[in-house]
């Protein structure tokens, strides 16, 4: 019989999560990814046959109720999840009444999920409100991205902006732009509450002086897309690590051009 630690869910993420630390994206235990898995995916696996311990949210998740996710665990070290995938991750089943996780396989040490689940789970709520293919919320820290909230006005426009002219691949992946939230405790609800706020507009929030929040449809996607949006903060770090003089840039017919041709629809807001 197959066992779920033998499943593309376990490989794939574990793959993830090594890739992401090896971007240095995920110092220590920083970074968290939670994956929803439909319930037909997760028939016939040897190693889930009862719920190990139940887990409090701590808020109200009753949208997701009976919903299953593969997540990463407090205190995990990405770079050591594919070595130890039963220990670093954990999947759980979100109670009928929303207010509880049955464990299901994994966090075999005594793990719990990470601390940023609340804001995962919000996040997971708000996107699927609207799209149904929503599986997956990746939290890392990108280290251009992170610079650039200390170098950069906090305005959404400006930051978008910024990133859809640094390389012409931006605007095609992030078409809607990049959302922003102030400055906020991590790991509280109150975090999660403004992050799944401006999950109704944007895959992307920035979170100044901390990191980034992507949402996608798989992992590849999600990773996918943060890779390009830290890309293009690396572009700019590099223009400014080559003298900060730029001569000649992306224009805004240009990207409009892009938006043409690649069919996309650039945020109207931010280009007119
Ligand atoms: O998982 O990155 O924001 C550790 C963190 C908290
Ligand atoms: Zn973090």
């Amino acid at each position: 019989m197959t066992k779920f630690l033998d499943s593309k869910f376990v490989k794939k993420i574990s793959e993830i999560t090594r890739e992401s630390y090896e971007h240095g994206w995920d110092e220590r235990n920083g970074g968290n990814v939670s994956l929803r898995i439909d319930k037909a995916d997760l028939a016939g696996f040897s190693d889930i046959t009862e719920v190990k311990k139940t887990l409090d949210l701590g808020f109200d998740a009753t949208p997701l109720a009976k919903q299953y996710f593969l997540v990463t665990g407090t205190g995990r070290y990405f770079r050591n999840v594919i070595n130890q995938p039963t220990l670093d991750l954990g999947l759980v089943q979100i109670t009928s009444d929303g207010q509880k996780a049955d464990l299901l396989w994994g966090f075999e040490d005594g793990g719990l999920p990470t601390s940023e689940f609340p804001s995962h789970l919000m996040t997971h709520i708000e996107r699927l409100k609207f799209d149904e293919t929503q599986h997956v919320v990746m939290h890392c820290h990108p280290t251009n991205v992170i610079a650039l909230s200390f170098t950069q006005d906090l305005d959404e426009a400006h930051i978008s902006r910024l990133l859809w002219k640094m390389q012409a691949e931006s605007l095609v992946v992030f078409p809607e732009g990049i959302g922003l939230i102030p400055y906020m405790t991590p790991g509280t609800n109150d975090i999660g509450k403004a992050t799944a706020a401006k999950m109704k507009d944007y895959r992307v929030v920035m979170w100044p002086h901390h990191g980034i929040f992507g949402v996608g449809s798989d992992l590849d996607e999600t990773f996918g897309l943060i890779e390009t949006v830290e890309k293009a903060a690396t572009i700019y770090s590099q223009i400014g690590a080559q003298g900060g003089k730029i001569k000649q840039a992306i224009t805004d017919e240009q990207l409009k051009a892009l938006a043409k041709a690649f069919k996309v629809e650039a945020n109207p807001a931010f280009l007119k």
